[in-house]
């Protein structure tokens, strides 16, 4: 590769995918026209029921993001006590678990995924410990057969994050359909969104009207309130935007398949360069983001200094996950979190680095990032 010039336009981690503005626009049409806003309007019926089927979900409750579904799904199965969970993840996973009184106790992670060890969480569990909240971690479904036997055997509950696991499978079974409960955000950064919005899905159908009620204040009916629920409601606005972007996800997938090929091009084989990124058999994968690890020994640069350099050419990398969340001033003190028992999960958070990744990235694109990563237009 020859030096290529700079970037001229920023290149960030993501570029939200926009429907057909005329499209999203006749939908609000409609919502003007009912004066229905929110409140489980016929826009949010309409979703919820077509990412039901998209998501290959038993049964499935929209919200207004997915920090405060992930909370719903701790209160409906009235986790207490501990909860295991891995520290490379977004803060919103165990700060979840703060928020609902429960102490997370750290487990280190799996090298190649990244995602919770599964191998390592029974040494965990103590008599307090309820249940397993893991994170589909860049979208890689966790080891759900070994977390569930774990479960099984020790009667713990398990929730997933599932984040970034939009529209995965494993062997055509929805990612979401392990476990008690799995999370989505429907973040804007997220390959299917909502602006903000998020959902719960589930297997048990006798959760439905509980989670119902606790994302509307416990209301039962306009004289009955039956617990102390909180405001997770998705609105119609949201809703519409879902339901207009829902025909661009498979185009978009398409798209990234195709990115996702051009990165593995330039800087697969670079020796001190790994892609965390890979397609795994029987698995459909999420396409939601496109992390590399670094190894400052072998490649010769840090994670932090390739970062460094490709900031100063315009390009907003990203260092997820990273402080590790077991390192945060509110979980440091755990005896969980001494780094001593979290060495996987400490040097992957040194290591990785979340590049630029959306459809509408050129090749061009995509060959100035790797020359920088390399070092070529340093
Ligand atoms: N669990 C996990 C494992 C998660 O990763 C997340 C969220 C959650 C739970 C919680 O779900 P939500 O409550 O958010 O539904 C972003 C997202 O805000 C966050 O949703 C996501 N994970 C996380 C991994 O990424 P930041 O702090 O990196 O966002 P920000 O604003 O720096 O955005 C990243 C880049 O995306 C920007 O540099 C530019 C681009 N961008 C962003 C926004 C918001 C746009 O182009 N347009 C936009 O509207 O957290």
């Amino acid at each position: 590769m020859s030096k290529l010039p700079a970037v001229s336009e920023p290149l960030f981690v993501t570029k939200p995918v926009l429907p057909d503005l005329n499209i999203y626009f006749e939908m609000l049409k409609e919502v003007w026209a009912s004066s229905r806003l929110t409140n489980n309007g016929p826009k949010h019926s309409l979703l919820e029921a077509n990412l039901k089927d998209t998501l290959k979900a038993k049964n499935i409750s929209l919200f207004n993001n997915g920090t405060i579904a992930l909370m719903i799904a701790c209160q409906s199965l009235q986790l207490s006590g501990e909860v295991i969970t891995t520290p490379f993840t977004f803060p919103a996973t165990p700060h979840v678990l703060t928020w609902n009184n429960i102490k997370p106790l750290f487990c280190d992670i799996d090298p190649l995924t990244l995602n919770i060890d599964a191998e390592r969480i029974e040494s965990l569990i103590t008599p307090q410990t309820k249940g397993i909240l893991a994170v589909h971690v860049f979208g890689t479904p966790c080891d759900v057969v070994k977390i569930q036997e774990v479960a099984d055997r020790y009667k713990l509950r398990v929730v997933y994050d599932a984040a970034h696991a939009f529209g995965v499978e494993i062997g055509g079974r929805g990612v979401g359909t392990y476990g008690d409960i799995s999370m989505f955000s429907f973040h804007a950064t997220k390959l299917f969104h909502t602006a903000e919005g998020g959902a719960l899905t589930f297997n048990d159908e006798n959760l439905k009207t509980r989670i119902d009620l606790l994302k509307n204040f416990g209301i039962k009916n306009e004289e009955e309130v039956a617990m102390p629920g909180i405001n997770g409601k998705m609105n119609e606005i949201q809703a519409a935007l879902g339901l207009a972007l829902l025909g661009c996800i498979d185009a978009e997938k398409i798209k990234r398949k195709k990115v996702a090929d051009a990165y593995r091009h330039y800087l697969g084989g670079i020796e001190g360069i790994t892609i965390v990124f890979q397609e795994l058999p029987d698995v459909t994968p999420s396409y939601q983001y496109f992390v590399i690890r670094i190894s400052a020994s072998t490649f010769g640069s840090s994670r932090d200094e390739v970062f460094d350099r490709l900031r100063m050419n315009n390009i907003y990398a990203r260092k997820y996950f990273f402080p590790l969340c077991s390192n945060y001033p509110s979980y440091q003190h755990l005896p969980t979190a001494n780094p001593v028992n979290l060495q996987v999960a400490n040097n992957a958070a040194k290591e990785v680095l979340a590049l630029p990744f959306y459809g509408d990235l050129s090749d061009s694109d995509i060959e100035k990032i790797c020359h920088i990563i390399i070092g070529k237009n340093s």
